[in-house]
């Protein structure tokens, strides 16, 4: 393609992907993330990805998009803003503490649907306006998004690890285009962090052992969405109430103050999802899971996983009137519940634990609840003395 055509098709391009709600869009060569090799070996090779094994296992493909699909020449990579609006402060919900909070990207539609439309719809006007065969992807695929976004210039992985943009701060959404075509490459961003240190102060689990490296295993997004067990003991009270991922990290970015609201409505926030209650959450069964969180990112976790985060959010409420709540919990199906739930009735009400326990605990099956009784009436023993 001669560099005029090439250049015309790239601006055409851009105007097309504006025209499907992406804000921001770059191209990369697929061999632009050399660095990321190390720093993703290293990441496994210490555990920071804990029970996330399918990150290890695609390991390869992760660091070279060629081992992910041989005939890719070019990747054009997309941001699509979600920011939230400029009245609502994604923090404030923290301080409300009989209400879950359920980070801003998973208060809408789920995004890895929405946004695999628009990819395959500007895929198919690539393929009629310049040929080439394409491939897209978001967040599932063996894809490392965010250091092919800040080589494809989208903006640079700032201390928490995420992709800032100077024009749209830390509420960007990744996605890629994977093509046959050649087509010229943008030049990367620089890191503009500079001395700040905001998003690695705030971290209410201190789950960054250093600037620019995140240990998933104590970050809150990780134990709320992925982790399958039950949340470590000593990770449970800094939770707070962050019932689905966490945005501190995020909302602290001082290249937030640049940020436009998103434009997308199917991504915009559910009146129900901005600040659930915790006691309806808590009486969610697998029906009812599943219809509150119809096209929500949030059916990810199951019923289970998500009941499971409401009681330890009950537990860190400090609220009394939750204490029934967490009671009842305690007959849930799910020993994983049941194991949460012995937990937080420990933190609400140790009394009352104690005085329930003859009932509950001799007829407990599974040993990691009995092993959360043990450890909750040792506590509260502990307290007594
Ligand atoms: C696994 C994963 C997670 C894991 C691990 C996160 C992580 N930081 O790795 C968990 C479950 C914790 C998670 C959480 C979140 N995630 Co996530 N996640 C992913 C996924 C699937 C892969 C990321 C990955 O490859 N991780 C492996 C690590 C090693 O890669 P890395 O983070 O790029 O690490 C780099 C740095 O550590 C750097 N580095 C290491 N050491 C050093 C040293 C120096 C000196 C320097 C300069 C650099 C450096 O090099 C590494 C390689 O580039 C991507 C989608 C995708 N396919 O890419 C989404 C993705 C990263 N997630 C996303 C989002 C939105 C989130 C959350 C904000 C959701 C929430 N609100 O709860 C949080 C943010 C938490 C955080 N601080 O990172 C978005 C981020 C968009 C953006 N603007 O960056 C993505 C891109 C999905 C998408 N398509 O939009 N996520
Ligand atoms: S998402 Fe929350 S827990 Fe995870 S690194 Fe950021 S501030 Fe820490
Ligand atoms: S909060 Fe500060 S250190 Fe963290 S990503 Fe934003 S600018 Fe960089």
């Amino acid at each position: 393609m001669s560099g005029a055509r090439s250049a015309d098709l790239k601006n055409d391009l851009t105007t097309a992907a504006r025209a499907q709600g992406f804000e921001t869009v770059g191209i990369v060569r697929p061999d632009a993330i050399s660095d990321a090799r190390g720093y993703f070996e290293r990441f496994i090779a210490e555990g920071g990805h804990g029970d996330m094994a399918w990150l290890a296992s695609t390991s390869e493909r992760r660091v070279n998009p060629r081992e992910l699909w041989p005939d890719v020449k070019s990747i054009i990579m997309l941001g699509l803003n979600y920011g939230p609006e400029h009245e609502h402060d994604p923090l404030a919900i923290l301080t409300q503490r009989e209400r879950g909070a359920i980070s801003i990207y998973a208060q809408g539609d789920d995004y890895h649907d929405v946004i695999k439309s628009r990819l395959k719809a500007l895929a198919r006007w690539l393929v009629a306006n310049a040929g080439g065969d394409v491939k897209v992807f978001v967040d599932t695929a063996a894809v490392m998004e965010k250091p092919l976004a800040a080589a494809a210039g989208l903006g640079w992985q700032g201390k928490h690890t995420n992709l800032v943009s100077r024009q749209h701060g830390s509420w960007l959404f990744l996605g890629a285009i994977f093509t046959t075509l050649e087509l010229p490459a943008d030049t990367a961003e620089v890191d503009h962090c500079g001395t700040c240190r905001a998003c690695l102060d705030i971290c209410p689990t201190n789950a960054f052992p250093a600037p620019y490296r995140l240990d998933a295993r104590r970050c809150i997004s990780y134990l709320t969405i992925e982790h399958k067990g039950p949340i470590p003991r000593e990770l449970r009270a800094p939770m707070g109430n962050r019932i689905y991922g966490c945005d501190d990290c995020l909302a602290v970015c001082p290249w937030n103050k640049f940020a436009q609201a998103g434009r997308e409505a199917k991504l915009a926030a559910r009146a129900t999802l901005r600040a659930p209650h915790l006691g309806e959450l808590s009486r969610l069964d697998d029906a009812a899971f599943r219809a509150l969180f119809a096209k929500s990112p949030v059916k990810r976790t199951g019923r289970d996983r998500f009941v499971r985060n409401v009681a330890i959010a009950i537990g860190n409420s400090g609220e009394p009137r939750l204490a029934i709540e967490a009671e009842r919990l305690l007959r849930d199906g799910s020993p994983l519940v049941r194991g949460a739930a012995v937990w937080a009735l420990g933190r609400l009400d140790p009394k009352r634990l104690a005085d329930v326990a003859a009932e509950y605990r001799a007829r407990e099956t599974d040993v990691s609840v009995s092993d959360e009784w043990t450890a909750a009436l040792d506590e509260s023993l502990k307290a007594d003395a």
